[in-house]
């Protein structure tokens, strides 16, 4: 097949693209280095090292002895994704081009303006590059399990069949999301959806838990490696805790520890992307897949990184519960279905402790930029300081 990776260069897409030449297809990718320049002007970096996109395109040929055909531009301008789409004709494209970082978005309004424009304005490209270019193109669009917030019912997988006054229908199930971030995705979503209903679009929106690992089946050589971001912008949860650990930096759950969200390796995302590609949708059809392995709550997490770290090491790691920047529940009911993918083949790796052993053998090796980035570890991006114009 023919697939086009938006967003080829990060964390998600590098390693994903490697997947995906191992089996077989003809690979395009396109990035314009949004992650890397805004990482950078928060004062961070990738722990693990990742050179220029011209050196990666060489090791990748060298190491696959397959080009990863690489398209420079932005998703934002809609001639840049009507070209590519005439050049490339892809079967089928992945949307993870989009600003990811939800501390990003709420950093203030000029942030959170770049987030909406860029997150919704590239979708709404691909919607109309599809839709005039090659309506039979199979879309897997990155969507986030933050769409539905933390409701006090059980969560569905995209839709749910609902009674009210006597009457029933299957809706969408309700998203209330808790950043500017998580917003664009659920208006991402809407758009989806909708264009699904006016062009038959085939779709799959995926809802992604929290994602961490260091490396995957793939990532064997260090030249193969894929971004790796710890600070407080950039970095996520279970991805901190265990450069915090290997830093020497406290681990830092916010607030009270008990706020849950669904975690995957990196590994388990790649397969269940590829799944979604491998097993798609029907003709027309749009598709909600809630991609996790397991839920889990921060202060698990925290202390299972501290036990890990303890355990392999005989250091210990010290747990710090910090004042929660953020504005979210942190003692909840959470029991969203996630059943579609095991459905579809997904085996999960099910194994926390042995990924969080790699994860800080992988770390270990990288100790010195772990310390030099400490500065930019703690907290600062408050949800309520966002401020607007100076
Ligand atoms: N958290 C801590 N301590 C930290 C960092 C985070 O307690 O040092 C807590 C947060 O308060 C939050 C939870 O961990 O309750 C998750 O935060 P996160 O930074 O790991 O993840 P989040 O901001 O939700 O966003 C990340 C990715 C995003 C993806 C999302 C999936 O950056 O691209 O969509 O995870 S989900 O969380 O399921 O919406």
């Amino acid at each position: 097949m023919k697939v086009l990776v938006l967003g080829v260069d990060g964390y998600i897409g590098w390693a994903l693209a490697q997947k995906l030449v191992k089996k077989g297809h003809e690979v395009y990718g396109a990035d314009n280095f949004f992650t890397r320049k805004r990482v950078r002007e928060v004062g961070s970096d990738s722990v693990l090292p990742i050179p220029p996109i011209s050196r990666r395109l060489l090791d990748f040929r060298a190491h696959y002895g397959k080009s990863l055909v690489f398209y420079r531009g932005n998703v934002t301008n809609p001639k840049f994704m009507y070209d590519l789409f005439r050049k490339v004709k892809p079967d089928a494209v992945y949307h993870l081009a989009e600003q990811r970082s939800a501390p990003y978005s709420m950093i203030g309004l000029k942030q959170a303006n770049e987030t909406m424009v860029n997150n919704i304005v590239s979708t709404m490209n691909l919607i109309y590059a599809a839709k005039d270019i090659n309506p039979d193109v199979h879309i897997i669009k990155l969507g986030t399990m933050g769409e539905y917030g933390t409701p006090n019912i059980d969560i569905a997988e995209g839709f749910f069949e609902v009674e009210f006054r006597g009457r029933r229908d299957t809706l969408p199930f309700p998203r209330n999301a808790g950043s500017w971030y998580h917003w664009t995705k659920v208006h991402d979503s809407n758009n989806l959806m909708f264009a699904n209903r006016l062009w038959n679009l085939r779709i799959t929106d995926v809802m992604q838990g929290v994602v961490y690992g260091t490396s995957t089946a793939e990532i064997k050589d260090s030249r193969l490696f894929t971004r790796f971001d710890i600070d407080e912008v950039w970095g996520t949860a279970l991805n901190r805790f265990v450069a915090q650990a290997v830093a020497g930096l406290p681990i830092t759950p916010y607030g009270k520890g008990n706020q849950k969200r669904g975690f995957l390796s990196l590994e388990d995302s790649i397969n269940c992307l590829n799944i979604a590609l491998e097993k798609p949708p029907g003709d027309g059809e749009y598709r909600v897949l809630n991609q996790f392995d397991q839920y889990y709550s921060v202060n698990f997490l925290a202390e299972t990184v501290r036990d890990v770290y303890g355990e392999l090491t005989g250091n210990e790691a010290k747990i710090e519960h910090v004042r929660n920047p953020r504005v979210e529940s942190e003692d909840h009911y959470y029991n969203p279905d996630h059943a579609k993918l095991r459905e579809l083949g997904y085996k999960p790796s099910g194994d926390l402790r042995g990924d969080i052993r790699n994860m800080i053998s992988d770390l270990m090796e990288h100790k010195e930029k772990c310390l030099l980035l400490r500065k930019v570890v703690m907290p600062k991006t408050l949800w309520r300081g966002s401020p607007g114009v100076s």
